[in-house]
């Protein structure tokens, strides 16, 4: 049979990078990076180039599963799909009866594809769907709502352009978006500097012209003295400061204390080389991106380093230019109509949202779309304002999310049904009541979703190939239980009926997508003019949205508790090979890093007696003991006061033969950390839980 080529997009994480798949005789051959897509050089990831070992992994559920024995307890009787769905679409409409339709909640992974998990839980008739975000960049997004009064993917990051780029606390030749790679790694061909501020010298920070190493938790103090030094010197734009920038009167107030001897006893970095840095910084302006960063679930106040780094780049003038961070686009500005959103399938329903977020007392200012699925999660065990009964996690392993597996396990105590819709295993599949299998990325099509940003498109995922196992695709699921709960607009038959609903009006068609995967909506990057969202209209330093909160816009720097004697703070973050949890025991990705070590200061590791590469256990110094076991990766570039791991490892389950029992699982060192959530941010503060580590004399 001839070799048949499929443009769709990964799956392997939440990029989703678009590919070119090729299938000879129904096996998939090859998956590369679409060579149509612009700035990705027909390249993808390692984890991208592994997707065909995930397809042909036959430890992933196969077929659909409804719990036998107790929760977690392991025991499962394999199910026919109509048997799941009946079981699921029976529960639900019981639930719904009992305790109305807002006692669902369903939380996803967010991003492009999310309007059909928010159109099934709407037609349903309840608000609250969430996405994970509250353990990832929700301090991010309510900064750039704070600042601008629009959220954080309205601004692009215009890497290929930019002359200085500064990566605070973002790892992006690790933590990778392979776009974004090419482009910076283009623009530091051109001569763009790089400046990395983190707690160890990450692959970013042996690459930069300034590499800062600071006190973890400090970084508040770091950004207030670059803004204090900037004002000082006047090398802001003044144009742009006089035009869109409201309250500078207040933030030169606030700022001038912190000078950079100020923050040279936080952050150990000396006053003089951050001022040197700064005007080599501003010199590049406006060409300039201060990354706000992503994973920022971290400290009590990284909600306001992201806000402060929105700010550095507001007083360069990089807000709206290019090379810096301008306005992303969406098909109405450059002319065309958006998608139809099937959430407008069905009426919004009354009942406020049960996490509060956008309503309730101290809450009014968060987001209300999303929500924050960690304070739902206390309403199913409070109550308040109503119970929660059902929970559908898909795509979504908030046991491996959170801190404190048990802790999560105890809030979902009173849940009649919990659901995972899941491609692997997970902690979350494995507690839940049914599992209900979902096709790989490779076996599956998406709905139609739409990118923004200085091209705004349409982009499809298309199937490329029939599924290896007895699982189904997202839209087939939830078509599946609307069919059974009588939600008509989604009970289709087939994907058509969806992506031509969506793409009514925008004057594009199904066959346009054939040639690239891709629909772009304008021929050429726009770079559009300035508008906020907030109250003034400009850029806000001070933030009546906060305030009536009773929250500061500006609150003065605390400095971050040292640890305990003899322990360390724990940090966390990605590496190139993995995503997040749930590529441990993919089979070539498990080659390449079957476990992770423990990152540790080498005068710290001689003072505890450990060597490179030492067995050590490390323990939480709260709450339990919590501890695990795994090699010391001993190195002069960390910080004293913490030890780094990667994120996702230490799994438990017997089903995942290869990543069982290998590694440390970070969240399992946090006790009590579910609890302890930013109340201007909303993210959980991960970072602020401390081990101990001793080496094992085996
Ligand atoms: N302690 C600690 N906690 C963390 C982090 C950390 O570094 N340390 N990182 C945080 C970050 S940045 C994030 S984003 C979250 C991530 O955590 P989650 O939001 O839970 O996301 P994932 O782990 O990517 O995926 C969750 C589950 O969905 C499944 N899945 C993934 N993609 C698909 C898909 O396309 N379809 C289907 N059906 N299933 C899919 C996976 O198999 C996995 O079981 O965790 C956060 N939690
Ligand atoms: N390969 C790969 N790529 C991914 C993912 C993945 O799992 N694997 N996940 C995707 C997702 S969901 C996300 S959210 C992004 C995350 O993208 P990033 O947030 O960039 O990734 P991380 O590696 O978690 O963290 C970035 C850096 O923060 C540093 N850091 C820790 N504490 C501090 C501190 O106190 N101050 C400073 N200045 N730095 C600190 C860490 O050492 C690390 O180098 O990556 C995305 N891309
Ligand atoms: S960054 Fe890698 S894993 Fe993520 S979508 Fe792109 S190729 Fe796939
Ligand atoms: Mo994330």
């Amino acid at each position: 049979m001839a070799r048949e080529r499929t443009y769709s997009v990964c799956g392997m994480c939440t990029v989703r990078c678009p590919i070119a798949v090729d299938v000879d005789d129904g096996k998939v051959v090859s998956v590369f990076g679409n060579p149509h897509a612009a700035g990705l050089k027909g390249s993808l990831c390692a984890r991208g180039a592994a997707g065909p070992a995930l397809l042909y992994d036959d430890e992933r559920p196969q077929t659909p599963f409804i719990r036998a024995g107790a929760r977690g307890e392991g025991k499962w009787r394999a199910v026919s799909w109509d048997e799941a769905l009946d079981y699921v679409a029976g529960k639900l409409a019981d639930i719904r009866a009992k305790h109305g339709p807002e006692s669902l909640l369903l939380s996803d992974r967010g991003g492009p594809f999310v309007d059909l998990t928010r159109a099934f839980v709407r037609g349903f008739g309840s608000p609250n769907y969430c996405n994970h975000d509250t353990a990832c960049a929700r301090n991010v997004q309510h900064a750039a709502q704070s600042v601008f009064g629009f959220g954080r993917k309205e601004l692009v990051y215009d890497l290929k352009n930019a002359r200085h780029v500064v990566l605070q606390s973002r790892n992006i030749l690790e933590a990778i978006n392979v776009k974004e790679v090419n482009d910076l790694m283009d623009a530091r061909d051109a001569g763009c500097k790089l400046t990395v501020v983190d707690i160890r010298a990450n692959v970013p920070g042996s690459k930069a012209d300034f590499f800062f190493m600071v006190r973890p938790g400090t970084d508040y103090a770091f950004n207030l003295a670059v803004i204090n030094t900037i004002l000082a010197e006047k090398l802001y734009d003044r144009k742009f400061v006089k035009e869109w920038i409201a309250d500078m009167d207040a933030l030169r107030a606030f700022a001038a204390p912190y000078t950079p001897e100020f923050a040279e006893k936080e952050t150990g970095v000396s006053a003089e080389s951050l001022r040197q840095f700064v005007r080599q910084f501003a010199k590049a302006a406006p060409q300039v991106v201060w990354h706000p960063g992503w994973m920022t679930a971290r400290y009590d106040d990284s909600f306001y380093v992201s806000r402060t780094a929105y700010i550095i780049n507001a007083l360069m003038g990089a807000i709206g230019a290019k090379g810096g961070l301008p306005l992303s686009c969406k098909a109405g500005d450059v002319g065309r109509k958006g998608l139809k959103p099937l959430l407008e399938l069905f009426p919004k329903p009354e009942k406020p949202r049960v996490d509060g977020a956008g309503w309730a007392e101290g809450r009014t200012h968060f987001d209300a779309g999303p929500g924050l699925v960690n304070l739902a999660f206390e309403a199913i065990e409070s109550g308040v304002p109503y119970p929660i009964r059902a929970y559908i996690a898909h795509r979504h392993d908030p046991l491996m999310a959170f801190p404190d597996q048990g802790a999560v396990k105890k809030l979902w105590e009173k849940l009649e049904l919990l659901v995972s819709v899941t491609f692997s295993w997970s902690d979350t599949a494995w507690n839940a009541d049914v599992v209900l299998p979902m096709s790989t990325y490779l076996e599956r099509e998406s709905i139609i979703a739409s990118k923004g940003g200085l091209k705004p498109q349409f982009f499809i995922r298309r199937r490329a190939v029939a599924p290896v196992y007895d699982t189904k695709a997202d839209w087939e699921i939830y078509a599946g239980l609307a069919k059974r709960l009588g939600m008509e607009p989604l009970a289709v038959d087939r994907v058509e009926q969806l992506w031509e609903r969506q793409l009514e009006g925008t004057g594009v068609g199904l066959a346009d997508f054939d040639a690239k995967g891709f629909v772009e909506l304008a021929p050429k990057p726009t770079y559009k003019g300035l508008a906020f969202k907030t109250p003034t209209g400009k850029i806000e330093m001070l933030s009546a949205k906060l305030l009536k909160d009773g929250l500061e816009a500006l609150p003065a720097y605390v400095s971050p508790a040292r640890p305990p004697r003899d322990a360390f703070r724990v940090a966390f973050g990605r590496c190139g090979l993995h995503t997040q949890g749930h590529t441990v025991n993919n089979p070539l990705l498990f080659e390449l890093m079957p476990e992770n070590v423990l990152w540790i200061n080498k005068t710290r590791a001689k003072a505890l007696g450990i060597g490179h590469m030492d067995m050590v256990e490390v323990a939480a110094v709260s709450g339990g003991g919590r501890s695990g076991q795994l090699r010391a990766f001993v190195t002069e570039f960390i910080h004293p006061e913490c030890v780094f791991m990667v994120h996702g490892f230490g799994h438990t389950l017997q089903v995942e033969s290869r990543a069982l029992g290998r590694g440390v699982s970070d969240n399992e060192l946090m006790p009590g950390g579910f609890g302890r959530w930013d109340k201007a941010g909303g993210a959980v503060a991960m970072q602020e839980n401390y081990v101990s580590v001793r080496r094992v004399d085996m």
